[in-house]
């Protein structure tokens, strides 16, 4: 009946809806295989393959973002991190490809932590890497940041953003994370502001005093951004300034790369290739671009960009890479769509983009680049990418127990008008990036 509420957790609710897709799916699954077989390759093999990667979602993505103008509120936004916490399990629960989130710290403080943890539990969901904002003041905070944070030319407000840092350490422990996200917004705005030498030396003696923090099975993530807040000069820029850092720091501290935090056309796959060969890629805040960093679905704008990524990242695998074990979480801004909706979208294009960087038959690859057959070595990638890898993502989804179509199942769950019920809206201090 329309408008009635289902839970999209429920496993029943999902298969019934399954039922009626299963004939096509099976009959589209074993066309592909035959495809795929003359090629040389196990369409199952891809298909387990796809079915273990998980995506963490970005606690602050499944609030409603918005810009430096304006953000428009959906109905039944999460309030608080609890609420945060279910929506992320309904889009675990649809597609089965984001077992983890990833939290912001203060945005998503609790004075109970311990129950976050039952409940993510409850919900079969774990926590990836914790992210520290000193970006912003928060409500009653002593000193501001306004000037910076790590990098502050007052010791009193580094030791403030140390101290931070140091805390979403302690409360990701209790948590289960094992990594600490570092991105800060400090930089100037005008030429001579800043020294930029000193700024970057503050930063390294501040994060010193985070890294002895860290417990010795954790890391820390250095995420770089070109620009924004500090339009003239950010410490942490780029790739360089991450790895040197880095590589400064010592063997727990690793380089995030957020596919917004370039130069427009920058060659990403290349960075994340370096950083494979320095042992210092750590992971990802995936997302996608079309001119700075405007944190929309993943595979939206560039797909072929994306598939470029994994292939990089297909291809340490094959070869084995040392130190390879990049963290994959999302960090999107969702100002016009459901949340829920991109985030579910977001994750299947990750998925696919694996999917198609599996295809590649990395042997003929190597002996076309090795030939200077340069035409037919792009060919491959693009054979691999061309490749329509829908049947194994359905496939992948059925196996675990999730929806074949996540979007679908969400919108006859009417989930979301339960939550506009249950969550009647208020002004709350982090719901999405404005
Ligand atoms: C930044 C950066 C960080 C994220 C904030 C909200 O641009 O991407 O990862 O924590 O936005
Ligand atoms: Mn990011
Ligand atoms: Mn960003």
């Amino acid at each position: 009946m329309a408008g009635t509420y289902s839970d999209p957790r429920d496993r029943s609710f999902i298969a019934d809806g399954n039922a009626k897709l299963l004939k096509d799916v099976e009959a589209d699954y074993a066309a592909l295989g035959a495809i795929l077989s003359r090629r040389g390759v196990d369409i199952d093999a891809v298909t387990a393959t796809v079915a273990s990667f998980g995506v963490a979602i970005p606690s602050w993505g499944v609030g409603t973002g918005g810009t430096r103008f304006a953000r428009f509120p959906g109905i039944g936004e999460p309030r608080n991190v609890f609420e945060k916490l279910e929506d992320c399990g309904v889009i675990h629960s649809l597609t089965g490809a984001t077992p983890t989130v990833s939290l912001h710290l203060p945005w998503d403080h609790t004075d109970d932590v311990p129950a976050l943890r039952q409940r993510a539990t409850a919900l079969g969901l774990g926590f990836d890497a914790v992210n520290s904002n000193t970006f912003q003041d928060r409500p009653g905070q002593k000193l501001s940041y306004k000037f910076g944070s790590l990098t502050h030319t007052d010791a009193a407000v580094r030791a403030q953003a140390v101290e931070h840092n140091i805390d979403c350490i302690r409360i990701g422990q209790l948590l289960g994370s094992k990594a600490l996200t570092v991105w800060i917004g400090d930089g100037a705005n005008f030429p001579g502001q800043q020294h930029l030498g000193r700024a970057f030396e503050r930063y390294l003696e501040s994060t010193r005093q985070i890294y002895a923090a860290l417990p010795a099975d954790w890391r820390m993530l250095i995420e770089h951004k070109m620009y924004e807040p500090a339009f003239y000069a950010t410490v942490i820029q780029d790739w360089g300034s991450s790895l040197l850092a880095a590589q400064t720091l010592g063997p727990k501290a690793f380089c995030l790369v957020d596919l917004g935090h370039h130069a427009p056309n920058v060659n990403i796959e290349m960075i994340v290739s370096r950083l494979v060969h320095a042992r210092r890629l750590g992971g990802f805040h995936f997302n996608d671009s079309k001119y700075g960093d405007d944190d929309l679905d993943t595979g939206s704008i560039d797909p072929y960009r994306l598939f470029l990524v994994f292939n990089e990242l297909v291809d340490a695998q094959w070869r084995q890479a040392p130190d390879f074990q990049p963290a994959h979480m999302l960090d999107q801004s969702h100002n016009v769509t459901d949340p829920i909706e991109s985030l579910m979208t977001s994750a299947i294009e990750l998925q696919r983009a694996y999917a198609q960087a599996l295809l590649v038959d990395r042997q003929v690859l190597a002996d076309y680049q090795q030939q200077n057959d340069a035409l037919m070595a792009a060919q491959t990638l693009k054979r691999a990418f061309t490749t329509d890898v829908q049947p194994i993502l359905a496939r992948a989804r059925l196996q675990k127990g999730a929806a074949i179509d996540p979007v679908a199942a969400y919108r006859r769950s009417n989930y979301r008008l339960e939550c506009a019920n249950k969550r009647p809206a208020s002004q709350s201090f982090g719901g999405g990036i404005v």
